[in-house]
């Protein structure tokens, strides 16, 4: 089932998400129903939260060489923790809960983390690239925390104004 998808600025985004306890059929369902918004919407990735769920999952699919995206790719990421971090990368990042604006961000260059499948095997994962920039916007949102908050002053102002006229217009 498509959910909807929890668009800036409502607050249920800022929520912190908790941790999962049951590897469970109401988790499955959620993984199930978050890939198919995800694929529904153009994402690359999403978490929970955006569907107005708060508990730490999310999920990541990167287009491959071929510039698909391959359900055989999905990576279903539960309870994640970075381990590692090191070096920094600049990145022109969106997000589905920003329709519509881009901008660069700063992340770290390799991470290495720790998370669990929904079945509750434990991974340990070193990624960089676009996959390293991934996991740290999705586990972002975990803390409540979208790409926008991590720009300049001026940046975010100039988007706040942008922002707001797009919202008004909508109405
Ligand atoms: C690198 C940077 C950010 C991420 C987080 C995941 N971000 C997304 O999946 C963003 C998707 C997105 C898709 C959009 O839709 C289309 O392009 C058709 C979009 O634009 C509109 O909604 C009009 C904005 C964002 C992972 C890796
Ligand atoms: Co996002």
């Amino acid at each position: 089932m498509i959910r909807e998808i929890v668009t800036y600025p409502n607050k249920i985004l800022k929520q912190k998400s908790t941790k999962v306890e049951n590897f469970d059929q109401e988790l499955h369902l959620l993984l199930d129903d978050m890939y198919e918004t995800m694929m529904a919407k153009n994402g690359i990735g999403l978490a929970a939260i955006q569907v107005a769920v708060p508990i730490n999952v999310l999920i990541i699919n990167l287009p491959n060489e071929d510039d698909k995206q391959e359900k055989e790719d999905l990576i279903e990421v539960i309870n994640p923790t970075i381990l590692e971090r090191r070096g920094s990368t600049l990145y022109t990042e969106g997000c589905l809960s920003v329709p519509e604006y881009y901008e660069d961000v700063e992340r770290a260059e390799w991470i290495k983390i720790s998370y669990y499948t929904r079945e509750g095997v434990e991974i340990i994962k070193e990624c960089d690239g676009l996959l390293a920039i991934a996991f740290q916007h999705e586990m972002d949102h975990l803390k409540g925390e979208l790409f926008i908050e991590k720009l300049s002053f001026l940046k975010r102002k100039k988007f706040e104004k942008e922002w707001k006229k797009k919202i008004k217009g909508k109405k």
